[in-house]
């Protein structure tokens, strides 16, 4: 790096040139990610408010009006209008704080029931509160073994864990269920992924405040929300978890009960935008045409002999294994294309975001038809 000052048209040439290496949303070949490329309108929200702090909430009215906007919004989506909650940076601020909240109301319990699938926030979030963590095997269908769930439950339990849409696989735990399990015990669904899908499918699960177990609900605006990056979101079911969490600084006006201090007024303009441009119906006619590509990617692999898809989608997330996998996927990467393989099932995830169309698709499968 040169440490030298340089002119506007040298950065922005810098600029493109260090972005130019990378792999574009638009090019089709991102199987891996949980984000894609946010409407143009969301990220000129982001700039008319890339100067503001969400923590001001005194100087910067219009932030907080958006963000209790946002929250309303999500109240109905999520069937709870007394919802409580805020935009963080993304899925593990999201996840620390609804531990958090649950150990601030339990302080005298150490123990949380995690499913074996749960995204990796959790375990952060139990070495931060130095919570002891009892793992949760997976029953068949790769969903939280229920039985294992009941048999954990004790005294000592502060919380247990469901997700609606897992980071390997896309599967969706029996939250129905779970939270029927828990009676009094919190109980935290990390829908980060599914948060901004299921809602929207023809057929939705129950994953929502209306099970009476729910406690918290995290969803991410930068994956199927379409926000730019960073935005997650915490929601309680009513004030009294965030109470817990209060604190009035002298020097300040307002008192606070979020992780991070201040926070980008840009990401909470960026919300409010998106969802204000898509509304539901907006959302619906995006997961409808994710949902028809996932189909019509599994249709495709189901005519390969070799690829066993390894749960039958119930989100736009789909998971393949091959005989060979390594090389299979190592092959898939040399000729372009982003995926992931996950070591403990040793399958492929691909995730059918807005930006793989239906040709990318089938590019994707005949490349895989050749390679196995
Ligand atoms: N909860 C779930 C269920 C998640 O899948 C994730 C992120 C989180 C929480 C945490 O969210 P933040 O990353 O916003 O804090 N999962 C992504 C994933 O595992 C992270 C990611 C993104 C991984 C892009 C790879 C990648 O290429 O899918």
């Amino acid at each position: 790096m040169r440490l030298v000052r340089m002119d506007r048209d040298e950065i922005i040439k810098k600029l493109r040139e260090l972005r130019g290496g990378d792999l574009l949303y638009e090019d089709g070949r991102i199987l891996s990610s949980v984000s894609t490329k946010p409407p143009g309108i969301s990220v000129e929200a982001f700039e008319i408010f890339s100067d503001t702090n969400a923590l001001d909430t005194h100087v910067f009215k219009g932030v907080k009006r958006m963000e209790d906007e946002v929250i309303q919004w999500f109240g109905s989506v999520l069937h709870n209008p007394g919802v409580a909650g805020y935009i963080t940076t993304g899925g593990t601020e999201a996840n620390i704080m609804a531990l958090y909240v649950a150990r601030e109301m339990n302080p005298e319990k150490r123990e949380i029931i995690v499913p074996e699938s749960a995204h990796y926030s959790i375990e952060r979030a139990a070495s931060l509160m130095d919570l002891r963590v009892s793992w949760v095997p997976l029953d068949e269908d790769f969903r939280a073994d229920l039985s294992a769930v009941e048999a954990r439950i004790n005294r000592d339990t502060l919380a247990v864990i469901a997700t609606a849409g897992t980071s390997a696989l896309g599967v969706i735990d029996p939250i129905k269920e779970m939270s029927e399990l828990c009676g009094d015990v919190f109980f935290h669904v990390d829908a980060a992924f599914g948060g901004f899908v299921i809602p929207f499918l023809d057929r939705p699960h129950e994953f929502d405040f209306r099970l009476s177990g729910v406690d918290s609900i995290t969803i991410d605006p930068h994956k199927m929300g379409m926000a730019p990056i960073p935005a997650g979101s915490i929601f309680f079911r009513d004030m009294s978890y965030l109470e817990a969490l209060k604190i009035k600084p002298t020097y300040l006006p307002f008192s606070t009960y979020t992780l991070s201090g201040s926070r980008s007024g840009g990401s909470i303009a960026a919300v409010w935008a998106v969802i204000n441009y898509l509304g539901i119906e907006g959302y619906r006619r995006i997961i409808r045409e994710c949902m028809r590509n996932t189909e019509i990617l599994c249709g495709e692999l189901k005519k390969i002999s070799e690829v066993r898809i390894l749960v039958e989608p119930e989100i736009n997330f789909v998971a393949i294994t091959v005989e060979d996998v390594e090389r299979v996927w190592d092959t898939l990467r040399g000729r372009g294309w982003d995926i992931l393989l996950d070591e403990r099932s040793g399958s492929m995830r691909i995730v059918v975001m807005p930006h793989v169309t239906e040709d990318s698709i089938k590019d994707f499968v005949r490349d895989l038809r050749e390679i196995v």
